[in-house]
Formats: structure tokens, sequence, C-alpha cells
């Protein structure tokens, strides 16, 4: 363990995000305190050493602060470079840093809204999930991870929140997005993750995600239909 220094994470029990950045830091043996913010009452912690987005997570190293959880893997790679996350190879570096912004782009808030509305716009969402799927598959297909044999590499962190999301996902809302036939090199690589101690650990109990994730749907429901009504009324 490295002691020399504070680092310190402030995060959210259940973000993907936060999530990143503990799995870096864990896997490099980075000792770190880690400081749980309510997202919904975010305290002046949050908003003076975030105020540009007041989101989590932010990482907090001797006295500079780093956010965005991609930027601080980045750094976290760059400050302990033992077992590095990201290749050596400046082309596949690149690559790496693609993919990790494309699932963040197009695949999360996709996935999210297949999950939370209904109707036509649901139909869509979930084409749209299914065609980023695809694409995340074919890169998969024919290796073990991500970044080959590495299996701590920084795709296999910066995706992975895929693995204990979507699951939640798809039994919220009655849909199979990981259909194992369709996406079987997808499919092997979720229980290998999973099965992974480090990850183990790391993750909330089902059921308390599964409880709060249907809150989270309940609730954007809820706001769809008061803008709606407020919508009508506008028009009348
Ligand atoms: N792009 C950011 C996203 C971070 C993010 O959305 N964090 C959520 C928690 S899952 C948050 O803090 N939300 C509070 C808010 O949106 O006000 C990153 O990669 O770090
Ligand atoms: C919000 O957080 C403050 C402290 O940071 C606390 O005193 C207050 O009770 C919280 N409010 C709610 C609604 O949880």
């Amino acid at each position: 363990m490295i002691m020399a220094t504070k680092v310190k994470v402030l995060g959210f029990w259940c973000s993907p995000f936060v999530f990143r950045v503990v799995w870096a830091l864990k896997l490099k043996g980075v000792e770190f305190e880690y400081i749980e913010e309510d997202i919904f009452n975010k305290s002046t912690r949050l908003l003076e050493l975030n105020p540009v987005h007041k989101k989590v997570p932010v990482l907090v190293h001797d006295d500079k602060v780093i956010v965005e959880s991609l930027v601080i893997l980045e750094y976290i790679d760059e400050t302990w470079p033992q077992d590095p996350l990201l290749p050596q190879d400046p082309y596949e570096r690149a690559m790496a840093r693609f993919w990790a912004k494309f699932a963040d782009e197009k695949l999360m808030q996709t996935a999210w809204k297949s999950t939370c509305t209904k109707g036509e716009e649901k139909e869509d969402a979930l084409k749209a999930t299914m065609e980023v799927l695809e694409k995340i598959e074919g890169e998969l297909k024919g290796k073990s991870y991500f970044g080959g044999e590495n299996k701590y590499a920084y795709l296999e962190i910066a995706i992975g929140w895929i693995n204990y999301l979507i699951p939640i996902w798809e039994e919220i809302a009655s849909i199979q997005f990981l259909d194992p036939k369709r996406f079987p090199a997808i499919t092997a690589w979720k229980s290998k993750f999973l099965d992974n101690p480090l990850i183990k650990e790391t993750l909330p109990p089902r059921e308390k995600l599964l409880i709060y994730l249907h809150e989270r749907v309940k609730h954007r429901e809820i706001d769809a239909t008061i803008r709606e009504l407020a919508e009508t009324k506008l028009e009348n």
C-alpha cells in the first residue's frame, strides 16, 4: 500500500462513474479515504470541490482536485504507473479512449431511456441500444478482455458498469438487452468481470440496487407526467 500521500474520493454508493475510480485505485493498491455524498442534497464540500459539474466522483490528491471519471482514470494511471490501465502503444491508447467515450455518449443514456420510457420512445431507445451493443460486441469478439489479456485494462474499468447495471435495468423494465446468443462475447466477459474478487467486494447488494433504481424509474415517470400535464395546460 502507498501511504505517503493523501487520496480522497467523493462518491455515491452505486454510481458507475465512481466505481471506475474506486476500481482503479484498489487495483493499483493506492490507499484512499472514501467519502459518501448525497447527490440529492449536495454538501458544500462537493459544491466547492466540483463547482463546474457539481457531480461525483471527485478525486482529491494532496491539494489537487480532479473531476470527471475518465479524466481521473488517466490521472491515476499516470500518477501510479504500476499495473498500467492504458496500453503502451499510442494507437491502442487512442482506441481504448475512443470506446470508453463511445459507451459513455451512446450507451448509458439510451439504455437507461429504454428502461424508463414507454411506447415509441422506448422502441427507438431500445433499437439504438442494440446497435451500440453490437458495435461493442464486435470490438470484444475473439478476445478475453477489451485489453486482450489484461483483465484490469482501462476499458474493462470504463465499461464495466454494463455488467452490474444492465442486468438490473433488464429486470426493472422486463426487457433483455444482453441476449447471450446475440452478444456471446459480452456475455462471457460479463461473467468473468463479475467473478473478479476486486469487483465483487465493491459492488452493492443487488437487492439494494434494485429497490433504488426502481425508485429512480418511478420518479422519472412522475416527472414526465407532470411535464406532459404542464404542456397540455399551456396548449389550452
Ligand atoms: N461525466 C461524469 C458523470 C458523473 C455523474 O453523472 N455523476 C452522478 C452520480 S452517478 C452525479 O454526481 N450526479 C449528480 C447530479 O447530476 O447533479 C463523470 O464521468 O464523472
Ligand atoms: C441535507 O444535508 C444537510 C447537511 O449537509 C442536512 O442538515 C439536511 O438535513 C439534509 N436535508 C435533507 C432533506 O436530507
